[in-house]
């Protein structure tokens, strides 16, 4: 497999949060994102704040918080400006363009001001992707759009997924990417995120299906994995961290001809 290096993708890029995230990738060493699913602010911050160091991106599910308030997200910038790593918003928009437009700016949770990456789901159509573009192309935000899914018997397979490819291209300014099992295209503007990712469990009881690292970036292709409870339920969720980055980007080098060319 051969691989461009993450500064050379970035030049293809004319999407700044694109540009951004391969930039850290780069620099960090790290091809990690964090699945924040915690219940209380406290605990958002406190692993954003220890595991920051080792992650690129940090996903979030807001709308779980029991005790959300607006400052938190000012916190959580400032976290994210330090250790510099992208805030992505796992909202998974799924409704007709007019609505999710505000879904992403308005409400309580005002998503696109502090959001760097959110996603959705194609099935309304490329309308979707016209609404949330009209909110966040001119903030500077990025779009990944779920084409498969994790979890067992899910219906994102086969042509679905093709159409998520190439509703990508057509709006390929925005779209930066998927939320997929492996890599769907071979255009290397396009960043590959990957949930389902443990290296002791395979599954959970509500149908979650694992792969290790090496499975999930060394075979299938994808860029950066997406590990949840494999972090955040470890006894020291920060030497987990270090253990997925480290996994994840052997898996990268290992997957390239010639891993110098990841680092310039
Ligand atoms: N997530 C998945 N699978 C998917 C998609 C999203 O697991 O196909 I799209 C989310 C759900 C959770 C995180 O926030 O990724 C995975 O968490 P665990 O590593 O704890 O299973």
């Amino acid at each position: 497999m051969s691989r461009l290096c993450f500064s050379e993708r970035a030049k293809l890029c004319t999407n700044p949060t694109a540009k951004q995230l391969l930039h850290i990738m780069e620099n960090k060493k790290s091809n990690l994102c964090v699945a924040a699913d915690v219940l209380y602010q406290e605990e958002l911050l406190h692993l954003a704040e220890v595991t920051g160091p080792s992650i690129c991106v940090l996903k979030t599910h807001i709308d779980i918080l029991k005790d959300f308030s607006p400052d938190l997200l000012t916190k959580l910038q400032k976290i994210a400006d330090k250790h510099q790593f992208i805030l992505f918003e796992d909202r998974k928009f799924a409704d007709i363009g007019q609505t999710v437009k505000s879904q992403y700016h308005d409400g309580i949770y005002q998503i696109s001001s502090w959001a760097h990456l959110i996603n959705a789901h194609i099935l309304p159509g490329s309308g979707i992707i016209q609404g949330l573009q009209e909110v966040g192309m001119s903030r500077g935000r990025g779009l990944l759009l779920v084409a498969e899914m994790s979890s067992a018997g899910n219906l994102l397979h086969g042509s679905y997924t093709q159409a998520a490819v190439g509703m990508a291209h057509e709006y390929s300014d925005f779209v930066i990417g998927f939320i997929s099992q492996r890599k769907l295209t071979e255009n290397p503007k396009f960043l590959h995120l990957t949930p389902g990712v443990h290296i002791h469990n395979s599954g959970d009881p509500l149908g979650q299906q694992y792969n290790s690292p090496e499975q999930i970036i060394g075979k299938n292709g994808s860029d950066i994995i997406i590990v949840g409870r494999g972090i955040v339920q470890a006894k020291d969720p920060k030497a987990a961290a270090e253990i997925y980055r480290e996994a994840g980007w052997a898996a990268l080098e290992k997957s390239c001809r010639n891993p110098s060319l990841l680092q310039q």
